[in-house]
């Protein structure tokens, strides 16, 4: 218990470059959506939240996963320590963003995962990202891992209560609720893409007018 409480110390002492991390992540998100927004009268991010892992939630993680309580490994071995979810209005902003932030030189993307393209077996869909960007401190540079989630706003109220319902399954939910899950899912994805068709006709016919 000792133990448990001085890893918890050093974690959290730990963890001070991770919100720098973000903190800089949301600087380079705000400006790519203003600017986007001013240039081509439209903004591709609705919004953005972030989170830095609890000091609790990490070590639950590393004993959970197997892994070495080391805290100065812990950027080694998990990847969303440092967390940024981009809500975008369309399937094509969550790209468009994700594009941006890559052709950024101090932005290095080590791995992607598109379950959009490819969506979970439960039906979750997003984009995610793990970069790492430097963070400039007093007397050294870090460079820190982030993950970036982008979905648009159907995939994120399908995931917010998707994630709101599974919490009360310890194991896995009955057969009837994995389906209607994934069917509700698939009703989401609708969505986007009747959006997103709507999107395009707009602004092809913005296009045109002279
Ligand atoms: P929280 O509370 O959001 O932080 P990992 O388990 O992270 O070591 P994995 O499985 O490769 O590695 O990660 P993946 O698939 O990239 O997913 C990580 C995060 O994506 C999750 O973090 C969720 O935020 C989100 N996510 C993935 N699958 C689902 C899903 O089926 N439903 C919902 N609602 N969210 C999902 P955490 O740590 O699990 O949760």
């Amino acid at each position: 218990m000792a133990d448990d409480l001085s890893l918890l110390r050093d974690l959290e002492r730990r963890l001070l470059v991770y919100k720098f991390a973000i903190e800089e992540l949301m600087t380079k998100l705000r400006i790519l959506s203003e600017e986007f927004d001013s240039v081509h009268r439209h903004d591709p991010i609705e919004h953005i939240t972030n989170r830095v892992k609890k000091p609790e939630g990490i070590l639950e993680k590393l004993r959970r996963k197997g892994l070495p309580l080391d805290v100065d490994a812990i950027g080694e071995v998990l990847d969303d320590i440092a967390g940024v979810r981009v809500i975008c209005p369309f399937v094509s902003d969550v790209y468009r963003v994700s594009a941006m932030l890559a052709r950024q030189h101090d932005v290095e993307i080590l791995r992607t995962k598109d379950y959009i393209a490819v969506p979970k077996p439960n039906g979750y869909r997003s984009l995610h990202l793990i970069v790492r960007i430097p963070v400039f401190l007093s007397d050294r540079v870090e460079h820190v891992k982030v993950e970036v989630q982008l979905r648009t706003i159907a995939m994120d109220f399908w995931a917010t209560l998707e994630h709101k319902l599974f919490y009360k399954y310890d194991d896995s939910p009955p057969a009837d609720f994995v389906d209607e899950l994934m069917s509700s899912a698939m009703i989401a994805a609708q969505l986007d893409e009747r959006m997103e068709s709507l999107h395009r006709r707009i602004h092809q016919d913005e296009a045109r007018q002279p």
